[in-house]
């Protein structure tokens, strides 16, 4: 039941956009963002958390910006939060991204981004504890554009928003990501300045981290791996690139490790009508999973699933289904193609998966905790009206600070109560699912940066605090991240001399 506030708010607003609809556009001028910067947002300073303290619906941002400007004296730049400067890089890439037509073998031509020509961009491969150095070169997207490292925790500087820890890089720009690849996995990069086009039309890539030690799976080698990169280009389903099936040949009982990555707007189903196992979930290892059989596994938008299949008899080969319409093919390069498999209606519950195992820290006393409310209503961002999302009953810009302090356990509660799916991803950092709808985890650490909230869902999350910066924390179904689903988690003492929607032109959604 909504509060008296709540209900005051929803008349204030409902006054604004009466107002503004009937004064045309003078009025809707008055309601535009201009320049801002993540600092006056939410109550930062606010007193939205405090330790051991539960989020309240906090303080607005006339408030903030005192509090921000006190804080600002002897506070860390995020462009100081940086990789060791003096190591020398393992892994040296130069990435460079231009508009133009992105070639679909097998389909047609779209126009959009490439990166090094083709998109996706090329692969990039390290080991654990390389220091990757990517040199990032914007030849011609008039824009600007940069690159976020979605599900490596970089040092906030490489963390590539446009507005929080960068400009936006213009063309002819340059710009240097580094970064240890501390945790191997299954990760992928993609521009995030005006990321709801640019992402969608083609600016991203794969990385992958192996591990610095060969997987201590017992009795499973793991001879073959096989990367598998979701994107619909302009309505078209591909697998790295091509709207076509891939072919992984392999030894009869050898085990393919396919690293799936979703990096589409929506959620991918993978299936297969052989046994699988799901041996990690955004770059995490799963431990002891189980044989998946007669399930279909869900991958939230911008999530990753490695899932390892056994190469049947000689002359045989097995068919994994993933995404809309494509699939991997594993075995017998000469074997004909198994029939398309139906999709189980019973999804994988990774509540309740693999063998459950304690946890680096202690969850049961965190020092923050957090609601993340996801609902709707009617009002205007930024001179447009519209059906907006909400984060705990507020509005974009007016929505909460996640304020933490180096060192924290910060529990989030999570609910949606909107009618559409969000996968919810925090930069920085990744969150163990503590429950689902007031049910505790069962199953292996389940460790994700991108978690899929399905309409009425709720869930407890938990993290530590060991990243310092200012994170982005939002929807990556990135039309909705235009549409408000936007917050940040930020650390004490930390700031940024970026702005949002000022001369750099910084729209990092
Ligand atoms: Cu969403």
């Amino acid at each position: 039941m909504p509060s008296r506030r709540e209900l005051l708010r929803c008349a204030v607003v409902g006054v604004a956009v009466t107002a503004a609809l009937g004064a045309g556009a003078l009025a809707w001028s008055s309601t535009l963002l201009g320049e801002y910067s993540v600092m006056t947002m939410g109550g930062a300073g606010g007193g939205e958390g405090g330790h051991g303290a539960h989020a309240g619906t906090g303080s607005g941002a006339a408030e903030a910006s005192v509090a921000a400007g006190a804080d600002a004296a002897g506070a860390v730049s995020v462009t100081s939060l940086t990789a060791d400067p003096d190591r020398t890089a393992d892994v040296h890439v130069e990435l460079v991204a231009r508009a133009g037509t992105v070639e679909v073998p097998g389909g047609r031509p779209v126009e959009g981004y490439t990166v090094n020509g083709t998109s996706p961009g090329p692969e990039i491969r390290a080991r654990q504890g390389d220091l990757v150095e990517v040199e990032f070169v914007n030849e011609s997207v008039p824009d600007g554009a940069t690159l976020h490292w979605h599900g490596i925790d970089v040092p906030n500087a490489a963390d590539g928003v446009a507005g929080i820890t960068q400009d936006a890089v213009p063309v002819g720009g340059r710009q240097v990501y580094r970064f240890e690849a501390t945790d191997a996995g299954t990760y992928w990069y993609h521009s995030h300045q005006v990321s709801h086009v640019q992402v969608e039309r083609g600016l991203l890539g794969a990385i992958v981290i192996e591990p610095a030690a060969a997987s201590e799976s017992p009795g499973d080698v793991e001879t073959t791996e096989f990367t598998a990169l979701l994107h619909v280009y302009g309505g078209q389903h591909t697998l790295n690139g091509r709207a076509d099936d891939a072919r992984v040949a392999a030894d009869p009982g050898s085990i393919v490790r396919v690293r799936v990555i979703n990096t589409d707007q929506g959620t991918a189903a993978l299936w297969s009508a052989s046994p699988f196992r799901v041996v990690a979930i955004d770059g995490h290892e799963v431990n002891e999973p189980g044989v998946v059989e007669d399930r279909r596994v869900l991958i939230p938008a911008g999530g990753r699933a490695d899932v390892a299949v056994r190469a049947p008899a000689a002359g045989d080969a097995v068919r994994l289904r993933v995404g809309g319409a494509r699939s991997v093919v594993i075995g017998d390069p000469a074997a004909s193609v198994p029939p398309d498999p139906r999709q189980p209606s019973t999804t994988l519950d990774l509540l309740a998966y693999g063998t459950p195992m304690p946890l680096a820290f202690d969850a049961s006393a965190p020092d923050r905790s957090y609601d993340y409310v996801i609902a709707r209503r009617f009002g205007i961002i930024d001179g447009r009206p519209g059906n907006f999302w909400t984060i705990n009953g507020r509005m974009f810009p007016d929505v909460p600070m996640f304020e933490v302090t180096e060192g924290d356990v910060v529990v989030m509660h999570l609910r949606n109560d909107s009618g559409d799916v969000h996968p919810m991803h925090l930069h920085g950092h990744h969150v163990v699912v503590l429950s689902r709808d007031g049910v505790e985890a069962t199953g292996s650490p389940w460790v994700v940066d991108s978690l899929d909230l399905h309409p009425g869902e709720s869930y407890d999350v938990a993290f530590v605090a060991d990243n310092p910066g200012i994170w982005s924390d939002h929807c990556h179904t990135l039309p909705h991240a235009v549409d408000g689903l936007v917050a940040h988690v930020m650390y004490d003492g930390v700031t940024t001399p970026f702005t949002i929607n000022g001369e750099a032109g910084n729209r990092p959604e």
